[in-house]
C-alpha cells in the first residue's frame, strides 16, 4: 500500500477507505483532486485525474525519488507505475505493458508521454551515446505522431485521432534498443469533413503557418488558411494552439528521427496535394512504417545478449459521444469495450476464478461484463459488423438504409441494441437513420449514413496504378497494390471494419500475453477547467470503469501468490526447517512451517496448490530475509574453502 502522505490529501490508495462505497469514493477523489494530488492507487491500478493545467510533479527530482523504489513507498505516481513495469521487466524478463484507458480528454496521450519520459530518464546510466540516440528517436517519434494524428476536437484540443501501441526494446541491462509503433484505424474521414468547432490533423495548419514563404511557394501554396475548403473552418476557432512554432519542432524531430530530407520534402508536398486531392491515411501510415524502419531493433544476437524485453505502452483513442456519431466512433467505441473486456479478464474475472479453483475463501463480487457488448459488435455471423459486411458484399446497390434494415431484423432483440423502428415512442433517434449501442460507458446513438462506403473503402485501383508509377520513390512506396495484375486485384479486400476488428483481436492478444500494469483516467469536466470537479461526470466514470469493483477485489485479495514448490525453492534457506530439504509430508506443510517460523500467518492463505500472500511488504521482508541468509551462506562457504572453518 502506497506510503501515506498527510491525511489532509485524502488516502493514497483507495484499498485504504473506511468502507467501500461511492460517495467515500468520490469524496476521496475529490479531495485529492483540490488539493493538487491526482494520482491515486488501487493496489497497482494508478487512477489519475486530469489536472488541466501544469504540476510541477515531473521533474528530475521527483524522478529520482521514484528510481528503483517499490510501488508502495511513495506516493502514487505515473512514475511509481512505469518503474514497477521497467523492475519486472527487468529483473524477471518479464515482457510488460502499460494500458492507459479513459475517455476522450482524460489525459491518456500526456500519461504516455509522462511514462516515456521516466523510462527515458532512468535507462543507459553509463550514457552510451547509440542509446541516447535511440531514447531520443522514440521521444521524438511522439511528436511526428502527433501532429499528423491528432486533432482539436470539441472535447479535446489534442485529441488522439488514430490508436497507438509503442513498444520499448530493451537489451540486457535494461536499456532501450528500438522499439516498434502499432496505428490503429487514424479517423481519415477528419480531412474532408469536421464537426463545427474542431479543426483537421494538425499538420495542415502547421504546414502553412509556419512552412517559410518559400516552401509555400515551391508547393504552389497561399499562406491564408482561408483559401482552403478543408480546414478554413477549422482555422477560424481559437485555441491555445501554436501552429507555426510547432511546425518547426515537428520538422526539426523528423530531422532527428532519421528521415532523409527529400523524404520530408515529400511529406510536405503530399500534405500539400491533400489539400487538393480526399490520401491521408497512406501518408500517416507510410510515416509510421518509416519511423518503424529506423527504430526496430537490428543486429540483436540472443546468444550473445540474452533475452531482448519489451515493455509496450498503450494509448489508445478514449470512447466518445459526439452530437453526430458515425462509423469512425463505432470503431473507437468497440476499441474501448475491448480494452474493458480485457480489464475485466485480467483484474476482475481471472482473480476471482483463480481464488474459488484454490479453495481460497471468497465472497462473490458483482461487475457488469461488458462481454455482450463485444459479442453484440464483433460475433461471427451475428455482430454487428458481420451485418455490415454482408450488406458490403451484396451485389447490387445497397443503401445505409438497407443496412439498417438488416440490424433492426436480426439485432432487434438484444438487450443492447435498439432503433426507431423498434421503439418508435423514442423520439432522439431518427427513423431511417439512427440506431443506438447501449455500450459500457453508454448509450451512443450512431448514424448509419456512409457506414457502407466507409466499410468497403474503396480507392480505385487505377489510381493506384498511377501512384505506384510515380517516380518519386516515397510516393510508390506508399501504394504497393498498385503493382498488382487484373486478377489478384479482383479478389475481395478485407473490409475496414472486418481489418479493424482483427487488427483489435490481435492487440488484446498482445497485451494478455505480458504482465499488465493500468492507469485509468478521469476527466474532471467539460469545460478543460482546473478548477471544476463535476461530481455527476466523474461519477460515472468511476462506475463505468468499474474502479469500485476494483477495490473490493484488491481489498479481498491478495497481492502476491506463487505456487509451493517455487515459492520454497526461493525461500527455503530462511527456515531450518526447509533448508537445505525438508521432511514434511508436502511442500505446502513445508510452506506453512516457514510462514509460521517468520510469524506471517495471519497475512497468508493457502490454497490447493499455491500460497497467496496479502500484502506487499510481507513479500518484502521475506525477500530481504532471502538476502541477509544468503550474504551468510556465502561467507561460510567462503571460510569452508579457504580451509578457516
Ligand atoms: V483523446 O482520447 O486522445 O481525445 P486523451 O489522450 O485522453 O484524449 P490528452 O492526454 O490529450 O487526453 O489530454 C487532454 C489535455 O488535458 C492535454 O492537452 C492537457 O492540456 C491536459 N492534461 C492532460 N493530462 C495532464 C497532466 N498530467 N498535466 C497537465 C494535462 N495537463
Ligand atoms: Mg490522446
Amino acid at each position: 500500500m502506497a506510503e501515506q502522505e498527510s491525511l489532509e490529501f485524502g488516502k493514497a490508495d483507495f484499498v485504504l477507505m473506511d468502507t467501500v462505497s461511492m460517495p467515500e469514493f468520490m469524496a476521496n477523489l475529490r479531495l485529492r483532486f483540490e488539493k493538487g494530488r491526482i494520482y491515486t492507487f488501487i493496489g497497482e491500478v494508478v487512477v489519475s485525474v486530469n489536472p488541466y493545467k501544469l504540476l510541477n510533479i515531473y521533474g528530475r527530482d521527483t524522478i529520482e525519488q521514484y528510481k528503483g523504489r517499490e510501488l508502495y513507498e511513495r506516493p502514487p505516481h505515473l512514475f511509481a507505475i512505469a518503474d514497477a513495469a521497467y523492475k519486472a521487466m527487468k529483473r524477471r524478463s518479464k515482457d510488460t505493458c502499460i494500458v492507459i484507458s479513459g475517455e476522450s480528454g482524460a489525459g491518456k496521450t500526456e500519461a504516455s508521454k509522462y511514462i516515456m519520459q521516466y523510462i527515458a530518464a532512468i535507462t543507459n546510466p553509463s550514457q552510451r551515446a547509440e542509446v541516447e540516440r535511440v531514447k531520443n528517436m522514440l521521444l521524438k517519434s511522439n511528436c511526428v505522431l502527433e501532429a499528423f494524428g491528432n486533432a482539436k476536437t470539441n472535447r479535446n484540443d489534442n485529441s488522439s485521432r488514430f490508436g497507438k501501441y509503442m513498444d520499448i526494446n530493451f537489451d540486457f541491462k535494461g536499456d532501450p534498443i528500438g522499439g516498434h509503433i502499432n496505428n490503429y484505424l487514424l479517423e481519415k474521414s477528419r480531412v474532408i469533413v469536421q464537426q463545427p468547432g474542431e479543426r483537421s490533423f494538425h499538420s495542415f495548419y502547421q504546414l502553412l503557418q509556419g512552412g517559410s514563404e518559400q516552401m509555400l511557394r515551391s508547393l504552389h501554396l497561399q499562406k491564408s488558411l482561408s483559401s482552403y475548403n478543408y480546414i478554413h473552418v477549422g482555422a477560424q476557432l481559437k485555441s491555445s494552439i501554436n501552429d507555426a512554432a510547432e511546425f518547426r519542432v515537428v520538422a526539426d524531430a523528423m530531422k532527428v528521427i532519421g528521415f532523409k530530407p527529400e523524404e520530408i520534402q515529400t511529406v510536405y508536398k503530399i500534405l500539400a496535394a491533400i489539400l487538393h486531392l480526399a490520401i491521408y491515411e497512406r501518408l500517416f501510415c507510410w510515416i509510421v512504417t518509416r519511423i518503424n524502419d529506423i527504430i526496430e531493433v537490428k543486429n540483436y544476437d540472443t546468444t550473445i545478449h540474452g533475452k531482448n524485453t519489451v515493455i509496450g505502452v498503450l494509448d489508445i483513442y478514449g470512447f466518445e459521444i459526439f452530437d453526430n456519431n458515425s462509423f469512425e466512433q463505432f470503431c473507437i467505441n468497440y476499441c474501448n469495450e475491448k480494452l474493458q473486456q480485457l480489464f475485466i479478464q485480467l483484474v476482475l474475472k481471472q482473480e476471482q476464478e483463480e481464488y474459488q479453483r484454490e479453495g481460497i475463501p471468497w465472497k462473490h463480487i458483482d461487475y457488469f461484463n461488458n462481454q455482450i457488448i463485444v459479442d453484440l459488435v464483433e460475433q461471427q455471423h451475428k455482430g454487428i459488423i458481420a451485418i455490415l459486411d454482408d450488406a458490403c458484399m451484396n451485389v447490387g446497390k445497397v443503401t445505409d438504409e438497407m443496412f439498417l434494415e438488416a440490424l433492426n431484423s436480426k439485432l432487434g432483440k438484444h438487450a443492447h441494441f435498439s432503433s426507431r423502428k423498434l421503439c418508435a415512442s423514442d423520439k432522439i433517434l431518427e427513423f431511417d437513420r439512427d440506431f443506438r449501442i447501449r455500450h459500457y460507458a453508454g448509450d451512443v446513438v450512431y448514424s448509419v449514413i456512409g457506414f457502407i462506403d466507409k466499410n468497403k473503402d474503396t480507392l480505385f485501383q487505377d489510381f493506384k496504378r498511377l501512384m505506384y508509377n510515380s517516380s518519386n520513390p516515397v510516393l510508390k512506396n506508399m501504394w504497393p497494390e498498385g503493382k498488382l495484375s487484373i486478377t489478384e486485384v479482383t479478389k475481395r479486400p478485407l473490409t475496414a471494419a472486418t481489418l479493424f476488428k482483427n487488427s483489435m483481436i490481435a492487440l488484446v492478444d498482445n497485451l494478455a500475453s505480458k504482465e499488465p500494469y493500468y492507469v485509468r483516467c478521469i476527466k474532471p469536466n467539460d469545460k478543460k477547467s482546473p478548477q471544476i470537479f463535476d461530481d455527476e461526470r466523474c461519477r460515472h466514470q468511476v462506475e463505468y470503469l468499474g474502479l469500485l469493483e476494483n477495490v473490493r477485489v484488491r481489498r479481498a485479495g491478495f497481492a502476491f501468490r506463487q505456487t509451493y514448490e517455487k515459492f520454497l525453492h526461493r525461500y527455503k534457506m530462511i527456515s531450518e526447517f526447509t533448508w537445505p530439504n525438508h521432511d514434511l509430508p508436502s511442500d505446502k506443510e513445508a510452506v506453512k512451517k516457514l510462514i509460521e517460523r517468520c510469524g506471517f500467518q495471519d497475512d497468508v492463505a493457502y490454497g490447493k496448490t499455491k500460497i497467496f500472500i496479502r500484502t506487499p511488504r510481507t513479500l518484502f521482508t521475506l525477500e530481504e530475509l532471502r538476502a541477509q541468509m544468503l550474504i551468510r551462506i556465502v561467507l561460510f562457504l567462503q571460510k569452508v574453502w579457504r580451509g578457516t572453518l
